[in-house]
């Protein structure tokens, strides 16, 4: 960075201050919308992660080896295409852990309804959406906030977030953002047919009679995440998810047409996940590499944030209640011929683990390793 943007590093003169900082954009909950709004010229230094936790387009690799083509749910119904999306989808499981969907049941129009919420939410003025913040929210279900776990982390992240948490229809009436509550509401129903399809389909893969029951235990809590991630000025030089793998069985995930998610291949490098119109990704979480004894892959991702755009994403977290064991399915390390790596444990324990910790790659799983 030269001298001559240095002199400018943060416009507005108070927020250089470092504690000044974490209050407005934390506390107060300005953001980091607030934050791009204040007209800041570059990154401030609390927002500058290591080189090596960067994300470099030009080191990016070609996804083609390793994402296949978006796969289509519809051939699910069909009698004689069943087994072959089956094993389409339990093969994407198994080398990456990341794939998209389409035919998936989602229209369009609920895909884009729900995309102008979360614009529209976070577009609201900071006092409105503060009210939202843990320990001011009228509901736990209902949580606004940004980066990760900012008192637990050195860089923060470049991201906003709504999150709520599903328990019945008259909460969410209650409880949700009115900006964002019936766009949200309507996508999560649209989308619960394919969840349980997709799951039993990936628990059947797994050599399991499952009946639905135990696909049932898998999926019993859902959380719809509205991500923002505002207009960076820097955004090579931070981060606006670092390095992680979701704790769900399942995340479903809607990205806008901005692009910047991105996929560890092991020993390989990192792919991106192209914006697709009227797609889903489907990615696989700790649980389901818990439950399938490291068959399927939960794989560690990022996200950059766009200079130019206003990023959105709107992940659902599907994961059993916290009072589900999970573990290695019986018999599978044998099936296998491997041996069993994870041990069996509460998901609320492994619930706490994770969100009492900063983003730090597949270290998530480390709790569950025997
Ligand atoms: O914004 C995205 O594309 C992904 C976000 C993500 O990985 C997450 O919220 O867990
Ligand atoms: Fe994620």
């Amino acid at each position: 960075m030269g001298a001559s943007t240095k002199s400018h590093e943060l416009n507005p003169g108070p927020l250089v201050d470092e504690s000044h900082l974490f209050d407005f954009v934390v506390k107060q909950g300005n953001g980091v919308k607030g934050l791009a709004d204040s007209g800041l010229m570059s990154l401030p230094r609390r927002y500058v992660h290591p080189p090596g936790e960067r994300i470099d387009r030009k080191q990016v690799i070609d996804a083609s080896p390793y994402l296949g083509a978006p796969i289509d749910l519809s051939m699910l119904e069909e009698e004689k295409n069943k087994e072959k999306v089956m094993r389409e989808l339990c093969g994407a499981a198994e080398k990456l852990g990341f794939f998209q969907v389409v035919n998936h049941g989602v229209s369009l129009e609920v895909l884009e309804r729900v995309k102008e919420a979360v614009h529209s939410f976070f577009n609201l003025p900071p006092e409105k959406k503060a009210g939202y913040l843990k320990g001011r929210t009228p509901s736990p279900n209902v949580i606004y906030g940004t980066s990760f776990s900012p008192e637990n982390e050195e860089s923060l992240e470049w991201k906003d977030y709504l999150s709520v948490r599903y328990m019945n229809d008259d909460e969410a009436m209650q409880f949700w953002p009115l900006e964002c509550r019936d766009a949200a509401l309507e996508y999560l129903k649209s989308a619960n047919k394919m969840i349980h399809s997709v799951l039993s389909t990936l628990l059947q893969g797994l050599g399991e009679e499952v009946d639905s029951s135990a696909v049932n235990l898998y999926e019993e809590a859902k959380m719809v995440n509205m991500n923002f991630y505002p207009i960076c000025p820097n955004p090579e030089l931070t981060v606006g998810v670092g390095r992680h793998s979701d704790l769900t069985a399942i995340t479903v995930l809607l990205q806008d047409d901005i692009g910047g998610l991105f996929v560890k291949v092991e020993d390989k490098g990192w792919i991106e996940i192209p914006p697709v119109q009227g797609a889903l990704v489907v990615n696989i979480g700790d649980t389901l590499e818990i439950l399938s004894n490291g068959r399927y892959k939960s794989a560690e991702h990022r996200v950059i944030a766009s200079s130019t755009k206003d990023r959105v994403s709107v992940p659902i977290f599907v994961t059993p209640g916290p009072f589900t064991m999970i573990g290695p399915l019986p018999g599978l390390a044998e099936k296998d011929g491997k041996p069993v790596i994870y041990r069996q444990l509460l998901f609320g324990e492994y619930q706490n683990n994770f969100f009492g910790a900063s983003h730090q790659g597949k270290k998530s799983l480390d709790i569950a390793k025997i």
